[in-house]
């Protein structure tokens, strides 16, 4: 099968099969290299990045007032686990079909210091169109706002490219007030990283949950969906 077009439409069904909502494709070629923690020649190899989104439960995130919750940690953990279940389903497949895939973790630092992955999973979405960078720092998409969950799985498949989206935050500021680090800002690149990592780590250390996760934010990021009030 090298039919571009096909093989997007088989991927799709095969990730809304496994629970996803959101799919698209971006070219990695248009990257820099730096941008990426792997080998160049490895990234040569793989020139398509396939985006996937998995829509937060609604219900969980409307419990979550100032603070993280044990429904969200919960499902934080397993919506991972799906969307890391999710990439391994698409290399195989892809495999079986002759190509190379390699999916990048949902959650996985390759450098502490600064807190950098392999790469981020936000800025491939945007670039694959599932959405823009809001002023909370977070991937946000026209339907679900920021209540979606990321995967990426590089590949060499024929694939048809998606065009990025060009929407914005436009005049909302829903996110702002909500933020108990006061880390979010009226302009996007003046969001402090470093109020929101500290904010991340008192919640861990005194709630007592083992990963760094708040979820304020994304339940602030409705998106037309939750502000019509539509429920599948
Ligand atoms: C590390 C990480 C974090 C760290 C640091 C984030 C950061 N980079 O600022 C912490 C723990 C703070 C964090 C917090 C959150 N995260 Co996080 N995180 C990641 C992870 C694993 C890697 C991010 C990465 O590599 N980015 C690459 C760099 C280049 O991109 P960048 O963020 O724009 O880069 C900036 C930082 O590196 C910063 N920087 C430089 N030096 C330092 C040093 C420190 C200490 C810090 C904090 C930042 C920093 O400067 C860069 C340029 O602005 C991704 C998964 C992934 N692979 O994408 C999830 C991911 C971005 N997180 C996600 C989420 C949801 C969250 C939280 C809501 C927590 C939660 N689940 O409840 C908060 C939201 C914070 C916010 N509003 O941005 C989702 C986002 C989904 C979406 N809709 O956009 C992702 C994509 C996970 C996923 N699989 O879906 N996260
Ligand atoms: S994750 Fe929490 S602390 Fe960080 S920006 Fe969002 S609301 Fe603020
Ligand atoms: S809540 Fe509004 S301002 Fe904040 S990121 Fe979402 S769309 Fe943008």
């Amino acid at each position: 099968m090298t039919n571009p077009q096909e093989n997007v439409e088989k991927l799709k069904a095969l990730c809304r099969q496994w629970g996803s909502s959101l799919f698209g494709v971006a070219d990695l070629r248009s990257f820099r290299k730096e941008e990426i923690l792997l080998p160049p020649s490895l990234i040569d190899s793989l020139p398509y990045a396939i985006s996937v989104g998995y829509h937060l439960s609604d219900a969980i995130l409307e419990e979550v007032e100032n603070q993280p919750t044990p429904l969200y940690f919960h499902h934080y953990q397993r919506v991972n686990i799906l969307l890391d279940t999710i990439g391994l389903i698409v290399t195989s497949t892809i495999q079986d079909l002759g190509y190379q895939a390699l999916a990048i973790a949902a959650s996985q630092l390759v450098d502490w210091k600064t807190q950098k992955a392999h790469l981020s999973h936000k800025h491939v979405a945007r670039a694959a169109g599932l959405g823009w960078i809001g002023r909370n720092n977070l991937l946000v998409n026209e339907q679900f706002g920021s209540r979606i969950r990321l995967v990426t799985v590089l590949t060499g498949i024929p694939l048809v490219v998606s065009s990025p989206s060009v929407k914005d935050c436009g005049s909302c500021l829903d996110c702002l007030s909500v933020c108990p680090a006061g880390a979010i800002k009226e302009r996007q690149k003046d969001f402090d990283h470093l109020r929101c990592y500290e904010q991340l780590r008192i919640f861990a250390k005194t709630l007592h949950f083992s990963h760094n996760i708040c979820g304020v934010c994304v339940k602030a990021c409705r998106g037309k969906r939750q502000k019509n009030g539509m429920m599948e």
